[in-house]
């Protein structure tokens, strides 16, 4: 019976959401759920993409089914960002197909691992908990291993253990870039080391890159997907342009798998496509009809472009004003500033997680991760503030 289930939890950071919306106070900061906003503390539609949409509305004169693989229009011309202008297919080994954000695509990749035969995933510790959830669901074990050392750096001894304690079968999920929750991103020589370790194994890599732009640049973000997939014969990749577009709620991105013979290319993405139909049948168009309108017209791609060199331009300056500060009540904030992304994390104690909500009205995750983009000039010495009254 249907009252045979059991309660679930509700989802603990879109549960900020209305933790902060129902805290009357008026200078109440959200550090909580990822998306990027201004100074101005809000989350606008990106230029380019208004007017996209504008040109979508006036020429658009279907809507009829497009099939399980979406706008092939918009994987297409996405490719050349993510795999490189030089050959953004690698000679016919990549091929890819549209879906719900990029957690479609990673639902996709991680069914297309199971029903490949992979028995476990070896998966970083912390991660964005989507990814365990989806792993539990599907019925695929995962393997744990330290992403970072509490000094701020990654934990190469753990990504090196880890792969050299792999077993046939096994796949691992990376962050390409901005790796949520920590924002530590391993660096250019860490990339070539892992791919380097990867070529060696026969672990599947699945490369998550949900925040391409939003680190170093479009093309800096992209340095460990490309390395990795020069040295493997195998991968999936699973991408999201809900944050570098803007376009959360509409829910855009790409399943690429690259394979070693293009012979094989086919028949892999028949899978996506079946698993697809088995999903969601086909992904909702309008989002990324609207990136392919961008990415297609110079103009609008230069105009999307600069949008995202001022986000990231912004996170930086938010960043290096939190690392300036350094130490702060109890806690050391200097390590903020060379990590990309949304995200960072400090080391609260539940409590002082507590504290900063109640008494201070400042919401980030129970974790101590906050989204760096929900600080401003105009409130950002007030986090501080806080951040050494309840730490210190
Ligand atoms: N991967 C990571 C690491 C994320 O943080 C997110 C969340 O936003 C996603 C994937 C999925 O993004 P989307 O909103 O496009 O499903
Ligand atoms: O980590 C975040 O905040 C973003 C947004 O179930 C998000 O990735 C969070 C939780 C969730 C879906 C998206």
């Amino acid at each position: 019976m249907l009252t045979d289930l059991q309660q679930q939890p509700a989802d603990a950071l879109l549960a900020l959401i209305k933790l902060h919306n129902d805290d009357p106070r008026a200078d109440k900061i959200d550090l909580g759920v990822g998306v990027y906003r201004t100074g101005r503390d809000n989350t606008p539609v990106f230029g380019a993409i208004k007017a996209a949409e504008q040109i979508l509305v006036d020429t658009q004169d279907s809507k009829a089914y497009l099939g399980p693989e979406g706008d092939m229009g918009f994987v297409k011309a996405l490719m050349p960002y993510v795999f490189g202008k030089d050959s953004p297919d690698m000679g016919g080994r990549i091929e890819g197909m549209q879906t719900p954000g990029g957690t479609g695509s990673l639902r996709l990749a991680l069914a297309m691992v199971k029903r490949a035969g992979y028995k476990r995933i070896i998966v970083g510790k912390p991660s964005w908990p989507n990814h365990n959830q989806i792993c539990a669901d599907l019925g695929l074990g995962v393997v744990e291993f330290s992403h970072a050392k509490a000094d701020g750096t990654t934990d190469m001894d753990a990504v090196r253990g880890a792969i050299a304690a792999a077993e046939e079968g096994d796949a691992i999920l990376l962050h390409g870039c901005c790796h949520n929750p920590t924002g530590i991103d391993y660096s250019h020589a860490e990339w070539d080391e892992i791919a380097g370790l990867l070529a060696e194994s026969k672990i599947l890599p699945v490369i998550d890159l949900a925040y391409q732009g939003l680190g170093q640049g479009m093309e800096e973000d992209a340095y460990g997907l490309r390395r990795v997939l020069a040295a493997v014969p195998e991968a999936l990749i699973c991408y999201s342009c809900d944050k570098n577009f803007g376009l959360y709620r509409d829910r855009v991105g790409a399943l690429y798998a690259m394979v070693s013979d293009p012979a094989d290319l086919a028949k892999v993405m028949s899978n996506g496509h079946s698993l697809a139909r088995a999903n969601w049948s086909q992904p909702p168009d309008h989002g990324g009809a609207a990136v392919r309108i961008v990415l297609e017209d110079e103009a609008l791609t230069a105009q999307w472009l600069d949008e995202l060199d001022k986000m990231r331009d912004r996170m930086r300056e938010v960043r290096a004003k939190l690392a300036a500060a350094g130490q702060t009540g109890g806690v050391d904030l200097s390590p903020l500033g060379g990590q990309n992304g949304l995200f960072s994390i400090i080391p609260f104690t539940p409590e002082q997680v507590q504290a900063m909500r109640s008494k201070h009205g400042i919401y980030f995750a129970g974790s101590g991760r906050i989204n760096v983009a929900g600080l401003t000039m105009g409130n950002i010495e007030q986090f501080l503030a806080a951040v050494a009254d309840v730490t210190g």
